[in-house]
C-alpha cells in the first residue's frame, strides 16, 4: 500500500496568544497563523495542555479558551512545567521552552514563534534567564523567531546561546533582528540569503548534533517595524513600571508586553503580529524544504505526529 503522504508540520506556542497579545486579536493571529502555514504546502500544530492533556492541534473552542488567557484560569507552562500540568490536570499554554519539547515528542522539526525568551537586563541581580535558551540547547527543532525582544538584554542573551552551542542563523541579516526593529548592532557569524540554504544548514546541524536545537533569526518586515526611538522609549517607561509594581518572574515578560501595548497605543500589537506571519511562512517554507530536500525520515523525530 502507497504510504500515506503527509504534509510537514509546524509547531506553534501558545503563550503567545494566552500571555503575549489581547483577546480577540489573539485568536485572529492563531486563524491566521495556520492560513499562512497552510499556504506552503505545511500545517500547522498549536501545542498547549488542555484539562492536562498535551495537545498538538487545538480546537477553535480551545483555542479560543487558551486565548482567554489568566482570566480563564490558563496558566503559562515552561518545559519544567509539563509533567505537573499533566498531573494537575491543568489547562496552560507553551512557551517556547515547552513548545519545542512537544514538538520534538510529536516528530515536527520546525517551529514558528514571535520571539523567544532569554537573559533579562537585570540578570546580574535577578539571575532571570528564560528557559528558552537551555531548551534550544536541549531539543532538536528549529525555531524560526524574529531575535529577542529588546526589553531583554540582547548581547547577553547571544552570548548565553553561544555558551550553550546553540548555532543562530540570521535569514538575510547580518544582525541579531530586535523583535520590533530589524537591527540591534549585534552582529551574527552566520548569514543564509534564502530557504534552500537553510534547510540544508539545519539539516546538516543535526546530523552533527542529533539532539539539539537551531534558532532561525528573521527580522520583521521593514514596512511594520517600529521607530527604534519609539520602541526604546516605551521599553524604558515598561521597564521602569515593572520595577515599581515588582513584576518578576514568569508574570515579567507578560507584563511588560501589556505595558507596551498600552505606551505604544497598540503599535507594538501590529507589530508583533506582522513578525509572527512572517516568521510563520518561513516556517512553513523551511518546513517544506527539509521534507523535499531530504524526506520524511530524515532528521531528530523519536514519536510520529498523530
Ligand atoms: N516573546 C514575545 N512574546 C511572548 C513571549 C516571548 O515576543 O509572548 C513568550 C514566549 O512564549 C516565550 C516566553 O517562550 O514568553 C518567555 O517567558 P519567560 O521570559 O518567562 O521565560
Ligand atoms: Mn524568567
Amino acid at each position: 500500500m502507497a504510504k500515506e503522504r503527509r504534509r510537514p508540520g509546524v509547531a506553534l506556542e501558545s503563550t503567545i496568544y494566552a500571555f503575549g497579545l489581547p483577546y480577540p486579536r489573539n485568536v485572529e493571529l492563531g486563524w491566521k497563523l495556520a492560513r499562512t502555514i497552510a499556504a506552503t504546502g505545511a500545517e500547522a500544530k498549536t501545542f498547549a495542555v488542555v484539562d492536562g492533556e498535551l495537545r498538538a492541534g487545538l480546537t477553535d473552542h480551545e483555542l479560543d479558551r487558551i486565548a482567554r488567557g489568566a482570566e480563564g484560569g490558563v496558566v503559562k507552562l515552561a518545559a519544567s512545567d509539563l509533567g505537573p500540568a499533566m498531573a494537575l490536570g491543568l489547562t496552560g499554554a507553551t512557551t517556547v521552552s515547552a513548545t519545542m519539547a512537544l514538538a520534538r515528542g510529536a516528530g515536527l522539526r520546525v517551529f514558528a514563534t514571535g520571539g523567544i525568551g532569554g537573559v533579562h537586563r537585570d540578570a546580574d541581580q535577578t539571575y532571570d534567564e528564560s528557559q528558552d535558551l537551555t531548551a534550544l540547547a536541549r531539543f532538536p527543532v528549529a525555531v524560526v523567531s524574529a531575535g529577542a525582544k529588546a526589553i531583554l538584554d540582547l548581547e547577553k542573551t547571544v552570548e548565553r546561546l553561544e555558551t550553550l552551542g546553540v548555532p543562530v542563523i540570521g535569514f538575510q541579516t547580518a544582525e541579531l533582528p530586535a523583535f520590533y526593529t530589524r537591527s540591534s548592532g549585534i552582529k551574527l557569524a552566520l548569514t543564509v540569503n534564502d530557504v534552500q540554504t537553510l534547510a540544508r544548514v539545519v539539516h546538516a546541524h543535526w546530523r552533527v548534533h542529533p539532539q539539539m536545537g537551531i534558532l532561525v533569526a528573521n527580522p520583521i518586515p521593514e514596512e511594520h517595524a517600529l521607530p527604534q526611538p519609539l520602541i526604546d522609549d516605551a521599553i524604558a517607561r515598561a521597564l521602569a513600571d515593572a520595577r515599581d509594581v515588582g513584576a518578576r518572574g514568569k508574570a515579567l515578560t507578560p507584563f511588560l508586553l501589556k505595558r507596551l501595548d498600552e505606551i505604544t497605543e497598540g503599535k507594538s500589537v501590529d507589530a508583533n503580529i506582522a513578525l509572527a506571519e512572517s516568521n510563520a511562512r518561513l516556517a512553513g517554507e523551511l518546513a517544506v524544504a527539509l521534507h523535499t530536500l531530504f524526506g520524511d525520515d530524515e532528521g531528530p523525530h523519536l514519536v510520529r505526529a498523530p
